[in-house]
């Protein structure tokens, strides 16, 4: 049964109004498991070529004893408990299907994991795409996606492309809680963002537990989930208008509304550097002398910055980033597409006879 080995691309999806935070147990969620968020998010897929890539091959078989995971070219250790969090969206997906055969699950990251760029976004959309499809199951986007998000919530979002909104939902079961895409790649065709990275190190907090002391400790986060549920509705009106000058503020005040209550955390989270400070200075430096929003700043958990901005605007943008120092590299983003499922021939990550990773 099965031993169909399938392949996919997947992207990550940036944020503009941030997921900080889950749902407790209680009255709207019954299993902290399930990931529920606070307030509800939106994110733009993201699309910079071959430099931000997960290519990710999943087959199941017989021969397998236990589920199998290699990143980037390294077996994963099964036993981590985090690791064992994410795979139970394997494990549903496995329910789905009524079986108890196990994976082999082989990713491949074109970008610095844990870094600030979302690659577990990209990562566990790619498996769990690629799982559903291996495993033969026809079930909607929708239902994927709150499958996904049990893996983890930020990639719920990466299952479509284009412009997503990814609903809080009411109901303790989160079946309410999926992403869902309002407009496609195409929509606002001259949309960039500049991805500059000024660290490639790991992270000292991880997103899961950095948002879990920040419910737990922060008094601002308190005020937190209404004002990104209303920055969600704003920018999803801004972005239907096309209108950039409301779009950019969103993006920048959420941002800094996120960062602040990670820093009124106990003990605080800190995840933008000096560096990150000059970006933001640079840009509304930048915004000030043109009398208008040129360039919108974002940061994830992370130092590296995100500046939204318009085709026309990017070699100013990037002229302006010349007087900061210490940026490591700059990349160019469009919106990009949804997973896509390469064909066989398209090179698995998996050898398809002797079903092991290709060296
Ligand atoms: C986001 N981030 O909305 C926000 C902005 C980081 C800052 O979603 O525990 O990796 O797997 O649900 O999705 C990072 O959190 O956390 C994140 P889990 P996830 O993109």
């Amino acid at each position: 049964m099965f031993d169909k080995v399938i392949t996919v691309n997947a992207r990550p999806n940036l944020a503009l109004v941030k997921y900080w935070g889950k749902r407790r147990q209680g009255e709207d969620c019954q299993d902290p498991a399930l990931n529920l968020p606070q307030n509800s998010s939106f994110s733009i897929t993201l699309d910079a070529g071959n430099e931000l890539l997960t290519k990710t091959s999943v087959v199941f078989s017989e021969k397998f004893e236990e589920d199998m995971f290699y990143l980037n070219g390294k077996k994963q250790d099964m036993n981590d408990p985090e690791l064992q969090e994410r795979f139970l969206a394997l494990e549903k997906l496995r329910k789905l299907a009524r079986t108890k055969t196990k994976a082999l699950v082989v990713s491949n990251n074109s970008f610095p994991t844990a870094s600030g760029l979302a690659s577990s976004a990209s990562g566990l959309s790619a498996m769990i795409f690629a799982a559903s499809k291996a495993l033969g199951l026809e079930i909607s986007m929708e239902k994927l996606s709150e499958i996904t998000r049990i893996g983890s919530g930020s990639a719920c979002r990466s299952l479509f492309g284009g412009f997503v909104v990814w609903d809080r939902g009411e109901k303790p079961d989160g079946s309410d809680s999926v992403a869902r895409q309002i407009f496609d790649e195409n929509y606002w065709s001259d949309l960039r963002i500049v991805i500059c990275l000024t660290t490639q190190e790991k992270k000292k907090v991880s997103s899961r537990s950095g948002m879990k002391q920040t419910v737990a400790t922060s008094n601002l986060y308190k005020v937190r989930p209404a004002i990104a549920e209303e920055n969600v509705r704003s920018i999803e009106s801004a972005a239907k208008k096309k209108d950039f000058e409301t779009f950019g503020k969103i993006i920048m005040t959420d941002a800094m509304n996120m960062h602040a209550t990670m820093m009124d955390t106990r003990p605080p989270i800190i995840y933008i550097n000096d560096i990150s400070k000059e970006i933001i200075y640079a840009v509304e430096e930048l915004n000030e002398e043109e009398g208008r929003i040129v360039g919108a700043y974002t940061f994830d958990a992370g130092p590296n910055a995100c500046i939204i901005c318009l085709e026309k605007d990017v070699n100013k943008i990037i002229r302006k980033l010349e007087s900061v120092e210490g940026i490591r590299n700059v990349m160019k983003a469009k919106v990009g597409k949804g997973p896509e499922l390469l064909s066989d021939d398209q090179n698995s990550l998996i050898d398809m006879k002797e079903l092991v990773p290709v060296s």
